[in-house]
């Protein structure tokens, strides 16, 4: 009777299966949706406690691909009053999309604990 080897196998197997997911997604970048037609993208850089553009000019009635990356730690893209809370993990791209149907200045705030007081607020103007 050796009752540690099936448990021995299948911890191996585990971290095998574990190590070659890891793996996966080191190599995978991911890949975000292709527009729709009429969709225009803008590329969001969140980073340093910082927006980037800090201020977005869009259109009403626009449909906006907002492309969100992260390229240090996780922040979040919310903008109040419309619904977008978005995550964004380090290195892992995000598309949030989006119809501004009236226009007006919209605040963009990073809700992790600090970080818009550090200074990570924007602004989206809809014309
Ligand atoms: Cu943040």
């Amino acid at each position: 009777m050796r009752p540690a080897r099936p448990l021995l196998r299948l911890l191996l197997l585990t971290a095998l299966t574990g190590a070659a997911a890891l793996a996966v997604a080191a190599c995978d970048r991911v890949e975000l949706p292709t527009p729709e037609p009429g969709e225009r993208r803008i590329e969001v850089d969140l980073r340093n406690f910082e927006f980037r553009p800090a201020v977005i000019e869009v259109e009403t009635g626009e449909l906006i691909g907002f492309e969100l990356t992260s390229s240090d730690i996780r922040h979040t893209f919310n903008v109040p009053g419309t619904g977008m809370e978005t995550e964004v993990r380090a290195g892992v791209p995000v598309l949030e999309r989006f119809t501004f149907e009236r226009p007006g200045e919209y605040t963009v705030l990073c809700t992790i604990a600090g970080h818009a007081d550090a200074g990570m607020v924007g602004k989206i103007v809809v014309r």
